[in-house]
């Protein structure tokens, strides 16, 4: 419990509000945790599942209205319609607050309020901010436990400190027509009704961790960033560590638990996981530029993980995980998803619990959005920075999307400033199996689209002045695109653990050991300079035409990109990105 006034005070009117039956508050402890595991398995909330093959490990199955984030009901609270910007959904506060609160109001009636204290980042580092949760739910209870560092210990850190974010959620009937996900940035304070769903409802997450603290870092000058954390050690045992931004479903969780290709593991390359989602990044004593992952756990996304894509988070899976909205194979009581194995169970039940033969049916058994919370600490290739509050140095920036074309393997920017535009030119093209029609071209800034709790504009803005700041100790900025397809539509670039390849070249480019072709994007790399020995079936000419730039390509894309500013941004947008388009223009052009 804490004497924090600010913090009894809020709870108090909340109490008043949602008219809970009793408030429990959540110690951390493994005991309590516990208790609420046995009560949710006896209500049928969660599934135990076969300790011997998956210990500590549990099922959950969502509403079937209530499986996805919903950017549509995703809703920035600020003052003003222009501080929330072009990218986000605009409510006035106090109009959001009357319509939560009755919404919310007496919801808590027959039901329990957890009172959730919680770190985001290592408990007591300079670089963790604090928040509580308050919730109805003992799946949330169980995932933030997971998902972040809960407990005691974070009311001792926070004191009587007012700085500290408030989190409501109330699950009210899951009703997806008054299902609402609002922000109050002005206020700290994030409220979410009638959803279930992890992203919606795990409120440290992209509620806090990324719209939030946006908006946190914006003022307080440091960069809340949608951006996995890598360590690369070479076999000196030096360790460089790099950020990297992709939208939802472009590999991050993959990138961020790569193995090395066998040859790189002889000479003794290891790959060192800090973070597979989100990134907090401040300046360091030494000017550098030092992240923290300040989150406890993965959430990742279960179908098409498995040995070969990622068997580190395959391993990570296998104790503490609550898994969402897979299905259960009724003969071992384990789990399954689609493509974990070339074996589905035919005596199982399907994410919805009906029931389900694997080899039969051609419904699909787990959701396409289902998810596994697994610890951090399972994983075998976590940083053993991981837990320390200092951070990591960060060498380079990342960033990439999904393009079947036009865009090479891997560019450099010129500096900062074009690195800012090339993170704000980000884009993914649409795949046949999402909507259909392949190869629309959506843009995803930096990937925080739908995470910036703020206006973009503004944001880009943010982004200059820490480059200002950073100086010439600033992070080097790239871009990535392992989906170049050949004219089978065959993807070229092998991926996963061989992307460890162009990573490389990366570093090499920080350390100022290889040269660079300057071309109208960018410096890209001479096919030489990127290692391909071991690779099979991959030839030096396969390299070069995916590492080509076409200028009348990219003079169309300029074309585009100016409307996608002009349209979206207008004013806000910073005239340092202007100049890089007009130069990426007259580049083209020559
Ligand atoms: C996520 C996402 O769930 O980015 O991490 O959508
Ligand atoms: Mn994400």
């Amino acid at each position: 419990m804490t004497k924090n006034a600010s913090v009894l005070a809020w709870i108090d009117e909340m109490k008043a509000l949602v008219n809970p039956d009793q408030v429990v508050w959540i110690n951390g402890t493994e005991e309590q945790l516990d208790e609420l595991r046995a009560e949710a398995c006896k209500t049928g909330e969660m599934i135990k599942l076969n300790q011997e093959k998956l210990p500590g490990c549990y099922l959950h199955r969502t509403a079937v209205n209530d499986v996805a984030r919903v950017e549509g009901r995703t809703f920035i609270c600020s003052h003003t319609k222009e501080e929330a910007g072009p990218t986000n959904n605009w409510m006035d506060p106090q109009e959001a607050y009357k319509m939560l609160y009755d919404i919310a109001r007496g919801s808590y009636k027959g039901r329990t309020m957890y009172v959730i204290p919680y770190s985001m980042g290592p408990i007591g580092s300079p670089l963790a901010k604090i928040g509580v949760e308050l919730t109805d739910s003992i799946y949330v209870v169980l995932n933030m436990a997971i998902m972040t560092r809960v407990g005691d210990a974070v009311w001792d850190v926070l004191g009587d400190s007012t700085d500290w974010v408030k989190g409501l959620h109330c699950k009210c009937d899951i009703d997806e027509e008054k299902r609402y996900i609002c922000h109050f940035p002005e206020d700290n304070t994030i409220i979410s009704v009638n959803s279930g769903y992890g992203g919606n409802v795990l409120l440290g997450k992209k509620c806090f961790a990324l719209r939030i603290a946006s908006f946190q870092g914006k003022n307080e000058g440091w960069m809340a960033e949608h951006m996995l954390i890598l360590g690369i050690e070479n076999p000196q045992g030096e360790i460089k560590y790099v950020t990297a931004a992709f939208p939802s479903a472009c590999g991050k969780t993959n990138l961020a638990m790569m193995i090395p290709p066998e040859g790189y593991r002889v000479k003794g390359y290891k790959v060192w996981t800090v973070g597979d989602d989100i990134a907090w990044m401040r300046q360091g004593e030494d000017g550098r530029l030092y992240a923290i992952n300040p989150e406890n756990g993965f959430f990742g996304v279960a179908p098409g993980t498995n040995e070969k894509s990622n068997p580190n988070a395959l391993a990570t899976t296998r104790q503490g995980t609550i898994f969402t909205n897979v299905a259960q194979n009724l003969d071992d009581n384990t789990v399954w998803w689609e493509s974990l194995d070339k074996n589905p169970p035919e005596h199982a039940l399907d994410w919805t619990g009906e029931p389900w033969n694997g080899k039969t049916s051609d419904k699909k058994g787990a959701h396409p959005n289902s998810r596994f919370t697994a610890p951090a600490k399972n994983c075998p290739c976590i940083s053993p920075e991981f837990d320390k509050g200092a951070g990591v140095p960060i060498s380079a920036i990342i960033f990439g999307g999904r393009r079947a074309s036009t865009t090479p393997l891997v560019y450099q920017s010129r500096d900062w400033n074009h690195g800012v535009f090339v993170g704000s030119i980000m884009a993914s093209e649409t795949t046949a199996a999402a909507t259909g029609a392949v190869g629309v071209l959506r843009h995803d800034p930096m990937a925080m689209k739908p995470f910036c709790g703020y206006n973009m504009g503004d944001y880009f803005q943010h982004w200059i002045d820490m480059g200002k700041k950073l100086g010439d100790k600033a992070p080097k900025i790239f871009n990535v695109n392992w989906f170049r397809v050949d004219e089978n539509g065959h993807f070229i670039w092998p991926g996963f653990g061989d992307n460890l390849r162009v990573v490389e070249w990366i570093i090499k480019r920080v350390e100022g050991a290889v040269d660079a072709e300057e071309t109208a994007i960018g410096y890209v790399p001479k096919a030489e300079d990127i290692n391909l020995e071991g690779l099979k079936d991959f030839s030096i000419d396969d390299l070069k035409t995916i590492l080509e730039v076409d200028k009348d390509k990219w003079a169309k894309e300029a074309d585009e990109i100016e409307n996608y500013y002009n349209t979206t941004f207008g004013d806000h947008m910073p005239k340092e990105l202007r100049d890089s388009l007009a130069t990426l223009k007259a580049n083209c052009a020559k």
